[in-house]
């Protein structure tokens, strides 16, 4: 009994963790421990031998597991101790920054354009930025020969695809897919092979549509007056001139009072008080046939605008470039 009592006390000197002292628990404690067999060691004694070796054994064993209780909640304690030390957080330290971001100015320009025209009962149609030829060109009635159909202008994709010149072939699907009425518009990303102070690859358009019985140049002047007002301020001066485009008949160029000097003449619109700011028109009768609308029964406006054009002039901004470059010292300031 001394003897196990002995080895106990010397085993626990080599304890260092709850692990150690878990092994030590099993070794003398468990089912097939030291005590145990000690236990049943006891029905080969002379049975009056038993009760007095059965108490030793139980006081050794209450010994036991008092001292490893007492070893468990040091240890507890310490481990306890370590780990809350090793996941230390210094509060003090300073917290990483994150600058906020903030929406494009093109971004923020395209919506506005479009809230504007959603606010007036159009919906927005959307569709390819690839783009079939049929789509982009031939419904739209432009010739064969074309200037814009040319390498120059266009960036062809195979043999019938190009990247999308612009989002009217986004207005030839929509019109396929239903009936008159429709009044819709059509936002976007358009490309077009070209580079310089106001080009640039890719930029953004909104065009507008709406095709119905009666529907007149003046219902087309009535919806861009008021556009143009809410976009540029209720007192702007706007005038229609007359213009060219294949898929419109007739067509026209609209401008407004230069922003800058109020018409008195300037830099920016180049001494004529005039802003170049959409191009419009009654939709041809041709664009028509190729999407199988009644001419005799319909008729249609539309126009279209560049928003990078209206951002530039919104926020006095010279060189489209500038919206694309990313320097984030441009972007901050809007
Ligand atoms: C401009 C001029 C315009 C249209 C776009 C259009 C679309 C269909 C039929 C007829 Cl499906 N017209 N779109 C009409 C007139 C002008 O855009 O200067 N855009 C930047």
């Amino acid at each position: 009994m001394t003897a196990i009592k002995d080895s106990f006390f010397s085993d626990i000197k080599s304890v260092n963790s709850l692990n150690d002292l878990s092994g030590l628990k099993v070794k003398y404690l468990g089912k097939k421990g030291v005590l145990t067999s000690e236990m049943k060691s006891l029905s080969s004694l002379p049975a009056d031998e038993r009760p007095s070796y059965g108490k030793k054994i139980n006081d050794l064993k209450t010994l036991i597991e008092a001292e490893i209780d007492r070893l468990e909640s040091g240890l507890k304690n310490s481990e306890m101790k370590q780990q809350l030390l090793s996941e230390s957080l210094d509060i003090t330290l300073p917290g990483k920054y994150t600058p906020f971001g903030a929406e494009h100015p093109i971004n923020r320009t395209l919506t506005e354009i479009v809230d504007i025209f959603v606010k007036m009962g159009f919906s927005i149609e959307e569709g390819p930025e690839v783009e079939l030829d049929y789509y982009n060109f031939e419904a739209l009635n432009f010739p064969k020969n074309h200037p814009a159909r040319d390498m120059q202008d266009t960036f062809f994709v195979g043999d019938n695809t190009v990247l999308r010149t612009h989002t009217s072939p986004v207005q030839v699907r929509g019109m396929e897919k239903r009936r008159p009425p429709v009044r819709f518009i059509a936002p976007g990303k358009v490309y077009r092979c070209d580079a310089d102070m106001t080009h640039t690859p890719l930029f953004h358009q909104v065009e507008g549509l709406m095709v119905d019985r009666h529907v007149t140049f003046s219902n087309l002047k009535g919806i861009l007056v008021t556009f143009l007002h809410q976009m540029f301020g209720p007192e702007t001066p706007v005038r229609f001139r007359p213009s060219f485009f294949p898929f419109t008949e007739p067509s026209a160029e609209v401008d407004i009072g230069c922003i800058f000097c109020k018409g008195a003449g300037c830099r920016v619109c180049k001494g004529s008080g005039w802003l170049e700011i959409l191009g419009a028109g009654m939709v041809n009768p041709r664009v028509f046939e190729y999407v199988e609308y009644d001419t005799e029964e319909f008729a249609g406006f539309a126009f279209g605008m560049g928003v990078e054009r209206i951002a530039m002039l919104k926020y006095s901004i010279d060189d489209i470039r500038l919206f694309f470059e990313n320097d984030i010292r441009f972007l901050r300031q809007f």
